[in-house]
């Protein structure tokens, strides 16, 4: 083996940390899929809704990731600025059978688009999940991404954003949504 292929062989199973910050309106989901994310034996069985947030850590692929799981109660969203700037990512959480609150996810989303702190990131990978896709009233992600004016959203420089539908309960759609974002945070980190 060359050097160069050492290299890139320590390089790749060289363990790397991303804090992601999950975000999205209450009853969307969130704990729910962050909850699928972590090892079997560590899952909760009952999901509450979260008060204030909730920090978790699992493993996917070379990444580490450390999640804060907010509450997306009006009351706590003041909550979520606090970690902008320590954030690598952001995973916003939709529930896409809740047309009625679509304008609220698209005005939250876009306040923390144009949050000072987001703003002075650049290259900031925003995966949404159009969650609770196997209910029967659930919209695509296209036209999740339609209703929450993604195409015309203040994107940080060099931000990239990716909709997957999802189903929480399942674990449906997650796994193709972290490599995504895996994907970004190695190039980031690299
Ligand atoms: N049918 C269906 N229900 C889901 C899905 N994901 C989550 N739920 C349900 O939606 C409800 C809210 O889920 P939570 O994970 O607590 O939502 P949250 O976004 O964390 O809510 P807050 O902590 O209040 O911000 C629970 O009853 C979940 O079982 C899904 O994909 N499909
Ligand atoms: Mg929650």
């Amino acid at each position: 083996m060359g050097l160069l292929d050492r290299l890139s062989n320590w390089l790749q199973f060289k363990k790397k940390e991303a804090r992601i910050l999950c975000v999205g309106l209450d009853n969307s989901g969130k704990s729910t899929i962050i909850n699928q994310l972590k090892p079997l034996r560590t899952r909760n069985t009952d999901i509450a809704p979260t008060v204030g947030f909730c920090v978790e850590q699992f493993n996917s692929g070379n990444l580490s990731f450390t999640v804060f799981d907010m509450s997306g109660q009006g009351r706590y969203r003041n909550l979520w600025e606090h970690y902008y700037s320590s954030s690598d990512a952001i995973i916003f959480v939709v529930d896409s059978t809740d047309k009625l609150r679509m304008p609220v996810a698209k005005e939250e989303l876009n306040q923390l688009l144009s949050h000072k702190q987001i703003q002075q990131k650049r290259n900031l990978p925003v995966l949404f999940f159009a969650n609770k896709n196997d209910l029967r009233h659930s919209v695509s992600p296209v036209k999740c991404a339609q209703l929450l004016g993604l195409d015309r959203g203040e994107w940080v420089r060099g931000g990239t954003w990716h909709i997957c539908p999802s189903n929480g309960l399942t674990g449906e759609g997650l796994k193709e949504g972290l490599d995504w974002l895996s994907d970004q945070l190695i190039d980031l980190k690299s």
